[in-house]
């Protein structure tokens, strides 16, 4: 794998939410200058356009809320090829789209991860867990699904063939959670992932928290995947968001994480998810999701431009 080379891939996905808007995400990203933000920090950017799923039909579930599980199906077994073979290849950034692409990256990325050796360790930066199952989601919205799907629940089939290298609880972290339906806090339980809330980021800092994993993740020479939802961030600076929840990460505390990240040398793979350009404010969230990118990718700040809105 060549680890300066990028390989940008849309995922105009929007099917797993019940707002529209989600598709424009990848035009957001590289309308606020994603493509050159990368190049001036001397990678290789590849971008490869947007990925399309193959077209199939409508499917039901018994639990009647579930919305557009062939969507979901059809995506997850598109984005988990292309996550397997980017993976190979370089360091693969997927512009969401909501979080149900994540579903597919993150079990085309533990694949690849397996193959060469190693185990895929997940970073989920994220204001939710997004740990349901089709038989557990009350909402029907499919975002709310991808973490259970990589860690091989049961509970997605026969709808879905069960990822090739489930990733291993002990190898999750999530920060930033806030809103954590019942379900899913049983799963947390149950399954044993690393969970930091808000509180956690409060008491103890995140830079402490995250060093924590990052040791873990290093110790067991790990591949790392970071999924970043956008409503990690607080509303206040990230408003380009579906599911707006209070009291999120600070722009110090996200790019803290991110220059950590970088420092570290382990990230694989990001995806960026859940940017819904329709809601948001002359850009800022896309360029705030683009800095944040470009942060984890080795920008310092004494070359970070001075953006107004
Ligand atoms: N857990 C809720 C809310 C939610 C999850 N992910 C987002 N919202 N963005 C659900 O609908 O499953
Ligand atoms: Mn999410
Ligand atoms: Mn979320």
């Amino acid at each position: 794998m060549d680890e300066k080379r990028c390989i940008l891939i849309g995922v105009p996905v929007q099917e797993g939410t019940s707002r529209l808007g989600c598709d424009m995400g990848p035009s957001a990203y590289r309308a606020a200058g994603l493509c050159g933000a990368l190049t001036a920090l001397g990678l290789v950017v590849e971008d490869r356009g947007n990925i399309a799923p193959p077209p199939g039909e409508a499917v039901a579930h018994p639990n009647p809320s579930v919305t557009n599980l062939s969507d979901f199906a059809r995506w997850t077994s598109a984005l988990s090829e292309a996550a397997y073979r980017a993976g190979g290849e370089g360091l693969p950034i997927f512009l969401g789209g909501d979080h149900s692409l994540s579903a597919g990256t993150i079990s085309g990325m533990s694949r690849r991860a397996a193959e060469e050796g190693s185990e895929l360790h997940v970073l989920w930066l994220d204001a939710h867990p997004d740990l349901h199952t089709l038989e557990t989601t009350t909402s029907g919205n499919l975002h709310g699904v991808p973490m259970a799907y990589a860690l091989g629940l049961k509970g997605f089939g026969p709808y879905l063939p069960p990822p090739v290298a489930p990733v291993k609880p002990r190898n999750v972290c999530t920060i930033g959670l806030r809103s954590v339906d019942p379900a899913e806090r049983r799963t947390i339980r149950e399954a044993g992932i690393t969970v930091h809330d808000m509180r956690a980021i409060d008491e103890f800092g995140i830079g402490i928290l995250l060093k924590a994993f990052l040791e873990r993740v290093a110790a067991a020479g790990g591949w790392l995947h970071v999924s970043l939802d956008v409503d990690f961030l607080d509303p206040g600076i990230a408003p380009g968001v579906g599911t707006t929840v209070p009291g999120g990460a600070t722009f110090r505390e996200a790019h803290l994480a991110m220059e950590m990240l970088h420092d570290s040398g382990l990230v694989r793979s990001l995806d960026l998810v859940e940017l819904n350009p329709f809601l948001d404010e002359r850009g800022r969230t896309a360029i705030l999701m683009t800095d944040l990118a470009a942060s984890l990718m080795g920008r310092s700040v004494l070359d970070r431009p001075t953006r107004s809105f």
